[in-house]
């Protein structure tokens, strides 16, 4: 046995306790105690055996750690086959997440009860694979085809009570799994219950599943997971136990090859890492009890509601009273979406807005709180003057936040008493929806600061990633560099519509030209004009014609025209023609002659300039590792989760291939294409950017 497994033996019962922090995932340590354990009760002369997770949880699934590796000790399919097979009579007690292979095991035992608060599910689909160690046999088995399509391709976690309801579960029992566990196998023991095996239940009737991968299919937006688990489901109605038990192995070993697998996972593993930065071990976090937002706008009222929904009793300062009104009102229909949502009661809602919320004119209503963030406008001198305020009125240790998207924090830093106090903290909009945070930390920013900025992430449960000073921090000067590309691919012959849909086809959430749209074509002519103003390189090229279209007054989805024109009541838009027109006026300005370009090029050009500029992002240190970057692309600009971030992404198509992309394109236009140093030094030694994130 291993020490993974504690066994012990109660009367007529083996108790068998896992032990493998923090999640009891189904390592080679417990699946070979398991087995030893199981064995050794069939010795012991015991007639029931106990399954149960020591600390937070049963096993919440397979050690995904193991997964690319050369398999050791017995498989969770055959583990799972073993334990099923047992003469005795095998029960799981479940508390915290019975998750993937834990909850598997748990259906390969021969009864099943939980704590009320314990949540199962098969959530392999979220990781790129499904399940393999029975899930899509023995779930339908005992839920129906329809239930476990749901919770299958979903992947989502299934609460006590309706796990009971659909059948995953026998009982439900308040107390410790261990006590629950004995007496409720105690119990079937005194009443004579004997095995029951859900592989030797009927199977559900069959249904029409070529229909059903279809629409999961569709539904994945190019995730295929879930479509292919429709598969195993299928093989569970239509084949024997055994049979189907191969077939879900053969599917689940096709998605452990894909590329996808291995995007989702590094996904997994970035987003607890992102936020783990080894210079805060052992800083404490600053006190925040309150905050103050200076600025009621969409962003200001966004960050004020995350801060409310986290319990943080916010001071919105506004520059009138009917300013403050109306961003209480923003603030409301914020929180009327959560009420809508059943995620805060009516009370709460009141508590949030009457007392939580005060609204204020003056900024000495932020003497006392602990951090204040400004969401004013987007123009240095504003927010010096800002920063000035609040220096002269805030109290000793209270922390300064600027929202800027792209401004110099450390020239913001400067105009204050107390540079130590200062950081970015720029949200995403809607920020009480949008999951990304970029901590900007700028040259005098002290520990604390940071640490505190990373605990206000985790209490407003965002993805916080660390970003160093410079225009745009990591996600807008990455994305200022994609979408040039975009730009110079529709000034030398591709369509605006055929880039967002080459690129919504690579899986991207909206193609940039519909993002433009949604954002306000507004935010975009002003960086142009201020571009221009600062004085441009004559090298860098400029395009005009979208100025155009917003000295007409239109600004994207919020004046129903834009690159696209939309209709009220309608999902979308259609291509505004007089863009078309605008563009090829400007081709034929410029001197020049439009060129096709396939879907495939677009693709691979907007992904180059995207992945050149992030390596020169982690190679000044910006953003400190590649995942930072990954993660704030995923979080923050609707990459595509399945493939990781554009530089695991880049590592999975080959550097290589990458930089002969940009050599290729710097002999059209050498200014725009000139290679990180980073990626060029990662391809000469033949290391890939995960092995930068290992170190
Ligand atoms: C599977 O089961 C396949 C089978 O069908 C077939 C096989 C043949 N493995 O998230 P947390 C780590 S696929 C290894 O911060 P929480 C995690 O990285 C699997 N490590 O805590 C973190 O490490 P660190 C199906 C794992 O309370 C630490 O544990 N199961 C695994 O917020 C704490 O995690 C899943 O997909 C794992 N399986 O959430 C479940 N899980 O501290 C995936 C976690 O070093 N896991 N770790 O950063 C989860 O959804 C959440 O972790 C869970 C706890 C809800 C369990």
């Amino acid at each position: 046995m291993t020490d993974a497994i504690a066994y012990e033996r109660i009367g007529e019962i083996a108790v068998l306790k896992a032990q493998n922090p923090p999640v009891n995932a189904l390592g080679f340590d417990i699946r070979e105690g398991l087995l030893a354990g199981i064995e050794r009760a069939e010795k012991d002369g015991v007639k029931a055996v106990l399954i149960y997770g020591d600390g937070r949880t049963y096993f919440a699934g397979a050690d995904i750690t193991e997964f690319g590796k050369p398999p050791r000790g017995i498989f969770l399919p055959d583990l799972c086959a073993r334990i099923e097979a047992s003469p005795l009579v095998v029960v799981s007690a479940l508390h915290g997440t019975a998750l993937g292979g834990g909850l598997e095991v748990a259906l390969a035992s021969h009864y099943r009860i939980a704590v009320p608060s314990a949540r199962v599910g098969l959530p392999e689909v979220l990781i790129g694979v499904m399940p393999g160690a029975g899930g899509t046999q023995r779930l339908p088995r005992l839920i129906g085809v329809e239930a476990s399509v749901d919770v299958i391709t979903s992947g989502r976690q299934v609460g006590a009570k309706e796990a009971l309801a659909l059948g995953i579960l026998d009982r439900i029992e308040e107390g410790e799994p261990r006590e629950i566990g004995l007496a409720y196998t105690q119990e079937l023991l005194d009443s004579g219950a004997t095995r029951r095996p859900v592989s030797e239940m009927p199977a559900p009737e069959a249904v029409d599943f070529d229909a059903l991968y279809d629409k999961v299919l569709k539904k994945g937006r190019g995730l295929l997971a879930p479509a292919v688990a429709v598969r195993g489901i299928q093989a569970c109605c239509e084949l024997p136990f055994d049979a189907g038990m191969k077939r879900e192995r053969e599917l689940f070993m096709e998605l452990m090859d894909t590329d996808q697998r291995q995007g989702m996972i590094h996904a997994f593993f970035s987003e607890r890492a992102v936020s783990k930065l080894p210079e805060l071990k052992g800083i404490a976090p600053r006190a925040l009890a309150s905050i103050g937002v200076i600025g009621g706008g969409t962003m200001g009222a966004g960050i004020a509601t995350a801060a409310l929904l986290a319990g943080l009793p916010v001071v919105m300062l506004e520059m009138s009273d009917e300013a403050a009104e109306a961003a209480k009102g923003r603030i409301a229909g914020n929180l009327q979406g959560a009420l809508k949502r059943g995620k805060i009661s009516e009370a709460q809602f009141t508590q949030l807005t009457e007392e939580a919320l005060t609204l204020a004119t003056d900024y000495d209503a932020l003497s006392d709180v602990d951090l204040v963030i400004e969401a004013v406008f987007e123009e240095m001198s504003v927010k010096k003057v800002v920063f000035g305020k609040l220096d002269a009125v805030c109290k000793k240790g209270a922390i300064l936040a600027s929202n800027t998207s792209y401004l110099d924090v450390n020239e913001i830093a400067a105009c204050t008493s107390r540079p130590e106090d200062v950081i970015g903290l720029h949200f995403f909009s809607p920020a009480h929806v949008m999951k990304l945070l970029e901590i900007v930390v700028a040259d005098k920013t002290a520990l604390d600061v940071v640490a505190t900025g990373f605990a206000l992430g985790q209490r407003l449960k965002k993805i916080s990633v660390r970003a160093g000073v410079c225009d745009g921090f990591i996600g807008n000067r990455i994305l200022a560099t994609y979408r040039k590309a975009a730009d110079h691919m529709v000034l030398d012959g591709a369509s605006p519509y055929q880039i967002d849909k080459a690129l919504t086809d690579f899986g991207f959430a909206m193609g940039p030209f519909a993002v433009a749209d949604l954002a306000g074509l507004d935010i975009g002519w002003a960086v142009r004009k201020r571009k221009r103003a600062e004085g441009m390189d004559p090298r860098d090229r400029d395009s005009e014609y979208m100025d155009k279209v917003c000295e007409a007054g239109n600004f994207g989805q919020k004046t129903g025209k834009g690159y696209y024109v939309y209709e009220a009541g309608k999902r979308g838009g259609t291509p505004n023609p007089e863009v078309t027109d605008l563009i090829a006026a400007e081709r034929a300005a410029k001197g020049i002659t439009p060129r096709a370009f396939t879907d495939d090029e677009i693709v691979t050009r907007y992904m180059a300039a995207m992945v050149n500029e992030a390596a020169k992002v982690v190679g000044e240190g910006i953003a400190r590792r590649p995942l930072d970057v990954d993660m704030t692309l995923l979080f923050g600009y609707g990459f595509p989760r399945y493939r990781g971030g554009p530089l695991k992404w880049a590592d999975m198509e080959g550097l290589d291939k990458v930089l002969a992309t940009i050599k290729n394109g710097a002999q059209e236009d050498d200014y725009f294409w000139e290679p990180a140093p980073l990626l060029e030094k990662l391809v000469a030694e033949g290391r890939s950017f995960d092995d930068l994130n290992k170190e």
